[in-house]
């Protein structure tokens, strides 16, 4: 393919680093497209944890080609890495290479590489550019950013609701509101994140598995409970296959002892009232390098997360239909003026089948 300009090259390097959506966690999605005399001579993304990075593959590429990189201009969605991390720094490996210039759409804002990249590039005399499609490329890695530059995840809350924002009968109904293609959507949002956190009430009331079924990845995401009495039943799909983090306000050596036979991990975080203290599992969960944490939970917890201003965004699929008095969708109190609303800003707006998706973020 012919490239014209800088803005259609990092466009193809986005598209390549979207393939890298589920797999690179704890790492960012990085796409890498290698450009010579106008034509894309090697192309390529970040592969999962302490395989190649997206320079890196890139590079292979156009050498399986039989292609010299030597003189070439690459473009990359983040920043090339000056580290030793899992792997040797991309940085190095394209002065050796000799490429002539470097596009990057982002600085990666990680502390062991924070424009430490770029300088070395341009100690060896690489032109470097950055900025190209940034917003674009920000985007994409939304919850390695923030963790880098503030220590916390990405915490997005998914919820479906009719349109009147109902999510159950008075009788606790809730099945099937939105439609099958809004389901399956839903999953691909599961399968970016790095974990999914629900609550005690979800799990009691409907035994989730909480993985990902409906799109096809090699990663599930980690799933939490919060479960301040540490009430959860033995038996919880959410804790077949193990590795569940099951979060509790009060130690109980026996189930905790129980719980971990079967693959799960307790933690201990109450806060004074008693319950978990949400801000500080928020916390806990960036130093356990999650990115994007993807909440699917009830009333109660979807309620006191917002409550506590854990949560970054709204994702919520409205189908066309109304249900009348019956569950709403986020437990929040009752306010005497308006001013003590919480205010979000619309991000993306979309049709899912009947149903529309509303990505919303709070301001
Ligand atoms: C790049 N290209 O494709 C990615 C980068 O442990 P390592 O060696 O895999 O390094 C992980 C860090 O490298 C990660 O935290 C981020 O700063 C950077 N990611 N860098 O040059 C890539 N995925
Ligand atoms: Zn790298």
């Amino acid at each position: 393919m012919r490239i014209e300009n800088d803005n259609q090259a990092m466009e193809l390097a986005l598209q390549w680093a979207a393939r890298s959506m589920f797999i690179t966690a704890p790492n960012p999605r990085v796409g890498c497209v290698i450009v010579k005399d106008g034509y894309v001579i090697g192309a390529g993304n970040t592969q999962p944890p302490g395989q190649a990075h997206a320079e890196v593959q890139a590079m292979k590429d156009a050498a399986s080609r039989g292609h010299d990189v030597r003189g070439a201009t690459v473009y990359v969605t983040l920043e090339p890495c000056s580290h030793f991390g899992r792997t040797p720094p991309c940085a190095d490996a394209l002065v050796k290479a000799g490429v002539a210039k470097v596009v990057m759409a982002a600085g990666d804002p990680n502390p062991l590489v924070g424009g430490q990249g770029r300088a070395k590039l341009e100690a060896a005399g690489i032109e470097v550019v950055s900025g190209v499609l940034e917003a674009e490329a920000r985007e994409m890695n939304i919850g390695f950013m923030k963790r880098m530059q503030h220590g916390l995840p990405w915490v997005r809350m998914k919820a479906a609701a009719s349109l009147d924002g109902r999510t159950a009968l008075h009788n606790g109904v809730s099945q099937w509101i939105t439609s099958p293609p809004a389901r399956d959507d839903g999953h691909w949002w599961r399968a970016r994140a790095c974990a999914i956190l629900t609550g005690i009430g979800t799990v009691q009331e409907d035994n989730p598995q909480l993985t990902v079924r409906a799109v096809d990845t090699p990663r599930q995401p980690r799933r939490i409970v919060v479960d301040s009495r540490l009430q959860i039943s033995h038996d919880a799909r959410i804790l077949e296959g193990g590795g569940t983090w099951i979060v509790t306000a009060v130690a109980n050596a026996e189930k905790e002892a129980r719980l971990r036979d079967l693959g799960a991990e307790i933690i201990l975080l109450p806060n004074s009232a008693g319950k978990v203290d949400l801000p500080a599992l928020i916390k806990e969960l960036g130093a356990r390098q999650i990115n994007e944490l993807h909440v699917e939970a009830g009333f109660k917890l979807n309620g006191s997360l917002i409550r506590e201003g854990c949560v970054d965004e709204l994702l919520l699929y409205l189908a066309p239909s109304l249900i009348g008095d019956a569950c709403g969708l986020f437990d929040l109190p009752t306010l005497e003026s308006l001013d003590g609303r919480k205010a979000l800003a619309f991000h993306e707006i979309k049709q899912i089948g009947p149903d529309l998706r509303i990505l919303a973020r709070f301001t």
